[in-house]
């Protein structure tokens, strides 16, 4: 069986992980509805009490969070402690409107760092290991959540936080980390710079690297892979549920993510009827916090878009596994008529040899028809070693290649142009992969 950090609680049965479950749920709807006003009016506008939960499944007579009810009650208006007993305040990264803000008390702090260091072990970490931490430092969820918890588990912790390339890849090449935490796309852009300066990132010798905070692929998962000689685990959170740890991939199986059952209740729903999706269905990810004493959160609905894998993973762990996040649904481009997420373009692009993992989704309205464009870069090394020895006949007979994968894949005619090596935006956080202009026509 693999290594665990807390086995206990990793392999516990369900009934009992569910009698736990069932016992801190009961805990967090009465602390809810005791000390936060707004849950009491929630749950008396529904007619519930937490009284009324005799089983798991009467959670889904209580009402859902929404991200609009964090920022309706801005700053810290969902507090369920005295604001004396807040250690922490953290933020979302606000890509999309004004952050949301979350708070923690100092119990909340001690047992998320223990969710992430079960987290970072999970995923192949070991204590003494040399961690090299690329999540942004901040109110960001990411660089303080994985430090604390990789001190927790006794690693020699390297916070440099995003940003300023150069002085990562001598750090790295110095102290050669045998891990390291980041957002995949940012991995890349350190990947790229390495290579253009002639080095072989795999000649750092990173043996595992924890990716989340944005979407990304089973195909960029192999491009890391290749780039960096290393095995990259997913990693999922949110910072109105925690932060990172919510769920990870075992390195066992690397294959859907773990979540953290005895902290978190999770729930799959049609975003539309609200209602549960049949076992193993794709839907929106909902989440009750179970040992949260800050700010709990109860049924949030957290707009990303996932499906639970019934099935036992070999690793032994008990926790139910999620597959990757397809997208959020207010990510999901319609384009004329037909859903399309990111992720299904990034799947194809990366697929194919020859491009390089960087891309712009653009999505324009002419005459009244919404137009989809993919801006792809080639890959340098593929366009050095004799791929494209003729140049711009190849790279358009690429593109054209490539727009027809993707009208199969997607049922939707778009098309695909090579932009200068270089000229697409590089991440040093979280991408940002789609350009929607139609409000300015519109
Ligand atoms: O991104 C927490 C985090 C930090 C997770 C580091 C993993 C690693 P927020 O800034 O609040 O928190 O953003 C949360 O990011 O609702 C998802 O849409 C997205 N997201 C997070 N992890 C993944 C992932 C952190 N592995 C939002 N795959 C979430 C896809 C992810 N999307």
């Amino acid at each position: 069986m693999a290594l665990m950090y807390q086995p206990e609680l990793e392999t516990l049965a369900r009934a009992k992980l569910e009698a736990l479950q069932l016992e801190r749920l009961r805990a967090v709807l009465e602390r809810a509805y005791q000390r936060v006003p707004f849950y009491r009016t929630r749950f008396d506008e529904a007619g519930v009490k937490p009284s009324d939960l005799r089983s798991l499944a009467d959670l889904a007579r209580f009402p859902f969070t929404r991200k609009q009810d964090l920022r309706d009650h801005y700053p810290l208006g969902l507090l369920a402690v005295d604001k004396r007993e807040v250690a922490r305040i953290h933020g979302s990264s606000g890509t999309k409107g004004k952050p949301t803000l979350v708070a923690y008390t100092k119990g909340d702090l001690d047992r998320w760092s223990e969710i992430v260091a079960r987290s970072i072990v999970t995923a192949g970490g070991r204590p003494g290991d040399v961690f090299h931490v690329i999540y942004g430092y901040g109110l960001f969820t990411g660089g303080l959540g994985f430090h604390y918890g990789a001190e927790r588990l006794g690693m020699t912790v390297v916070p440099v936080s995003g940003g300023q390339t150069a002085r990562q890849v001598t750090l790295m090449e110095d102290l050669r980390p045998r891990g390291i935490a980041g957002t995949p796309s940012y991995c890349l852009t350190i990947a790229e710079h390495m290579r253009a300066e002639g080095k072989d990132p795999r000649a750092i010798g990173i043996a595992y690297g924890i990716f989340g905070a944005e979407p990304w692929t089973e195909e960029m998962r192999h491009r890391l892979e290749e780039a960096f000689g290393l095995k990259a685990m997913d990693v999922y959170g949110l910072s109105e549920v925690i932060g990172p740890g919510v769920g990870i991939e075992c390195i066992e199986a690397q294959e859907g993510l773990h979540i953290a059952e005895d902290h978190f209740l999770v729930e799959v729903i049609d975003p539309e009827t609200l209602q549960p999706v049949p076992p193993g269905s794709y839907g929106e990810l909902v989440f009750t916090t179970l040992t949260k004493e800050a700010m709990p959160v109860v049924r949030y609905r957290t707009g990303d878009v996932a499906a639970l894998i019934p099935e036992p993973c070999r690793c032994g762990r008990t926790h139910v596994r999620m597959t990757r996040i397809k997208g959020r649904i207010d990510d999901m481009l319609i384009v004329r008529g037909v859903n399309v997420f990111p992720s299904e373009i990034e799947a194809v692009l990366l697929a194919t040899e020859g491009l390089a993992p960087h891309y712009q989704i653009v999505v324009e309205r002419e005459g009244g028809l919404d137009r989809l464009t993919v801006l792809v870069e080639l890959d340098v090394t593929w366009a050095r070693q004799g791929g494209d020895p003729a140049g711009a006949g190849v790279e358009q007979a690429l593109c054209t290649r490539v727009a027809s994968r993707l009208r199969d894949v997607l049922g939707l005619s778009l098309d695909v142009r090579a932009v200068p090596g270089g000229s697409l935006p590089r991440s040093e956080g979280k991408a940002v992969r789609v350009v929607d202009r139609r409000h300015v026509y519109a």
